[in-house]
């Protein structure tokens, strides 16, 4: 039977809700977007790629249709190398990447093909009756997928007049405690606990680049204490200067499996060139979703040894040059884990393919999902159980999209305020600290 052609493609730019979460950038804002990609084609089937949210991306996405309608699903890779080409250089594209976690670069870093690239795959599958894994590098390396916990500082909605969503899960302590304030080492612990009633985690990572340093390695000292066999991680983005992170996190060294970007450019040296000095002084593994966002700079990370553990998130690398990042580090002795941003289960259930045909021992994912739980836009949301995901039976994607959710997730994106469709974590931040602008070099509290 010949390959089945694309018939039609779709772009739905989608809203969500969103908690108050705290990051170096500032505060997460009422909503969080993002874009799908929906093809169908001559075989009746529906592809489905997500990717992060904005206008740009959204053009970006809309002005691929041409060069994807009528493509024969199985020349896919033919037809993403063709879009990779048509994106040159932007002019306000800094080339910085996300070194200093700028989100105004971030729509750089990702590369919307990729929602191409697994809307194709998804019918590829379909075609072939295989799951998407088995069709990446050398094919399904693992049935379970783990993900890690991914912990949040959040401050009190009840301090700015946004829409934040409130009381929208009373179900369990997790559906409660996520839209609640938690501020400190203990509100921490109990977010961890309430997340891992509801999804069995092992392990989990806290997002740092907040509070003073020596405060957020307390709270890591808490979640040693309260999961003494949990692998347990932060994340201060790059805020640190290389020498507090060397100090604090010598004084936390039992509590801490590995660092994800302790420290960042500084003085006239690189994030490469610091966390690499950080290695060499604290011999803790380092994790990075800043300095290594491509080939070229991860050539430099690796030249140096500043990483340890590359996440490398499909949506920064496509599906396939994910798998082949995977397949390096694992013959290099590295790591292999994925970065996440706010997202829906459309995400989730990419991550579980990809993660699932990278090859040796993989760091626990990241994932936001958890925050979105309940806002699903599939029928059959992956289900996060004892911390994991199963790999689906079904071929594809090996999910189903609930067209209802979609349409009203976009209607939410029309009716909302059209400065949510790029992320700005400032807005609310002012409202903690007027006037409040980012600084890289200082956690969002510390002014
Ligand atoms: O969701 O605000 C956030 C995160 O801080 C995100 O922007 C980061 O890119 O999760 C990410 C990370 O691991 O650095
Ligand atoms: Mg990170």
């Amino acid at each position: 039977m010949a390959a089945p052609i694309v018939k039609t493609m779709q772009v739905y730019p989608v809203a969500g809700y969103d908690s108050m979460t705290l990051t170096l950038s500032g505060c997460h804002a009422p909503y969080f977007t993002r874009n799908l990609v929906v093809l169908t084609d001559s075989l009746g089937h529906t592809g489905i790629g997500e990717i992060h949210g904005g206008e740009y991306t959204r053009q970006q996405l809309e002005s691929y249709a041409p060069h994807v309608i009528g493509q024969t699903v199985s020349d896919y890779r033919d037809v993403v190398n063709k879009l990779r080409q048509l994106n040159g250089q932007k002019k306000d594209d800094s080339g910085e990447g996300i070194q200093s976690l700028d989100i105004s670069q971030l729509k750089y870093v990702v590369q919307s093909e990729t929602a191409i690239e697994c809307a194709l795959m998804d019918l590829l599958g379909q075609f072939l009756d295989l799951p998407i894994a088995a069709l990446l590098g050398d094919g399904i390396q693992r049935q379970k997928v783990e993900f890690l916990g991914y912990l949040f500082y959040i401050e009190d909605s009840k301090k700015t007049d946004l829409p934040y969503i409130q009381g929208d899960d009373q179900s369990d302590e997790w559906g409660r405690l996520r839209r609640k304030m938690a501020m400190t080492p203990q509100a921490i612990v109990e977010e961890a606990r309430a997340a891992q009633g509801r999804y069995g985690f092992h392990n989990f990572k806290l997002k740092g680049g907040v509070l003073d340093p020596c405060i957020e390695m307390e709270t890591v000292g808490a979640l040693h204490d309260a999961f003494p066999t949990a692998h347990i991680n932060i994340d201060p983005n790059g805020s640190w200067s290389e020498d507090t992170a060397i100090q604090v996190v010598n004084d936390y060294k039992s509590s801490i499996t590995y660092m994800e970007d302790p420290c960042g450019p500084e003085n006239g040296y690189s994030g490469r060139e610091t966390l690499s000095e950080f290695k060499m002084a604290t011999h803790v593994p380092v994790a990075t979703n800043m300095i290594a966002t491509d080939w070229r700079q991860f050539q430099h990370a690796a030249a140096l040894k500043s990483v340890d553990i590359v996440l490398a998130d499909p949506h920064f690398w496509g599906l396939n040059g994910s798998i082949r990042m995977a397949q390096l580090l694992n013959d290099w002795g590295m790591t292999w884990g994925s970065h996440s941003n706010n997202h829906f289960d459309i995400t989730l259930a990419t991550y579980v393919q990809v993660a699932a045909a990278a090859p040796g021992q993989i760091t626990p994912v990241d994932t936001h999902y958890i925050w979105q739980d309940g806002q699903g836009l599939l029928k059959d949301s992956p289900l996060i159980q004892n911390g994991e995901i199963e790999l689906p039976t079904r071929p594809g994607l090996g999910v189903e999209l609930n067209m209802d959710k979609v349409l009203a997730a976009n209607k939410l994106y029309k009716k909302i305020d059209a400065i949510y469709y790029d992320r700005d974590d400032s807005r609310s931040m002012q409202y903690l600290i007027p006037g409040w602008k980012y600084d890289s070099k200082k956690p969002a509290l510390v002014r």
